[in-house]
């Protein structure tokens, strides 16, 4: 983390608060004595600083999360939260078994992408095997296979003002809302969006993804938390803030308390 942070100030010669806003660790963004909204949002107006073309000159700079061998995966992942997705839109897709699906790549890019589970299946595809750290207080490492999502990016042409993806899921949270139950989103940077572990995973553990960790696609973002690892994924927005959605704090959880950057 420290590497990276300096990297960064290197690289886009900025002051130090504004490199090391957008990273953050966890606690200092709702631990701090701030009240949190008033801090996450400055925070990511700060973070916004960063343009667009520096993020990308620092793609490549990022470190690489661990990998284990298969040796390392004692059991299978341990699955958490959402494990069988009600929803009637769910429902249809996997009534078919996800032959319908679509991953949508959409917002601002210049060609929205709409691909099948073939489709995303015949592209060159990363396997890794990674620990996934969630805050309740368990790890489990397993191996994912899928497609980096930063060619696909490419291929939709990000737009100079996007700074972000917010990952949408099929699945809603039971949270007792009065407006009905949210659904679960996700969002990183773009740097996490083309860092070269960042895959749409399909498979897992050498078999096809299960429902219960997120079938028929979910997030693998290596270097940050659990609660990152957006399962169900259905669409991919590209946009330059993500305060329209949900609360308004970037993800489901975080909308709840959690931190954004949620790195490890
Ligand atoms: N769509 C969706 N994604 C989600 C969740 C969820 O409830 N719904 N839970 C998150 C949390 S807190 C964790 S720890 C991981 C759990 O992934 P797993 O079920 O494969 O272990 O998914 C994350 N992504
Ligand atoms: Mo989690």
């Amino acid at each position: 983390m420290r590497q990276l942070i300096l990297n960064r100030r290197r690289l886009l010669g900025l002051g130090a608060a504004s490199a090391s806003t957008l990273l953050l660790s966890g606690c200092d963004w709702y631990d701090g004595g701030l009240g949190m909204g008033d801090g996450l949002r400055s925070a990511l107006e700060r973070a916004n600083a960063l343009t667009y073309h520096a993020q990308r000159l620092l793609v490549g700079q990022q470190a690489l999360a661990t990998e284990y061998t298969d040796a390392d995966i004692r059991q299978g992942q341990r699955p958490n939260g959402t494990v069988d997705p009600q929803t009637p839109e769910y429902l249809a897709v996997k009534a078919n078994n996800f032959a319908d699906y679509r991953l949508n790549i959409t917002g601002l890019v210049n060609t929205p992408l709409s691909l099948s589970l073939a489709e995303l299946k015949a592209l060159p595809a990363r396997t890794q095997i990674t620990r996934h750290d969630c805050v309740e207080g368990w790890s489990c490492i397993a191996k994912w296979t899928g497609p980096q999502l930063g060619p696909l990016l490419d291929r939709a042409g990000v737009q100079p003002a996007a700074r972000f993806c917010v990952y949408h899921c099929y699945d809603t949270m039971d949270d007792g809302s009065l407006d009905g139950p949210p659904p679960y989103y996700e969002s990183s940077d773009l740097v996490d969006a083309f860092h070269p572990q960042t895959i749409l995973a399909y498979g897992m553990n050498g078999g096809d993804l299960p429902i219960a960790n997120g079938a028929p696609v979910r997030m693998r973002i290596e270097r940050a938390l659990g609660y990152k690892q957006a399962k169900y994924v259905h669409t991919i927005e590209l946009v330059s803030d993500f305060t329209k959605f949900g609360g308004g704090r970037g993800g489901y959880w975080e909308d709840n308390g959690y931190d954004w950057y949620g790195g490890i």
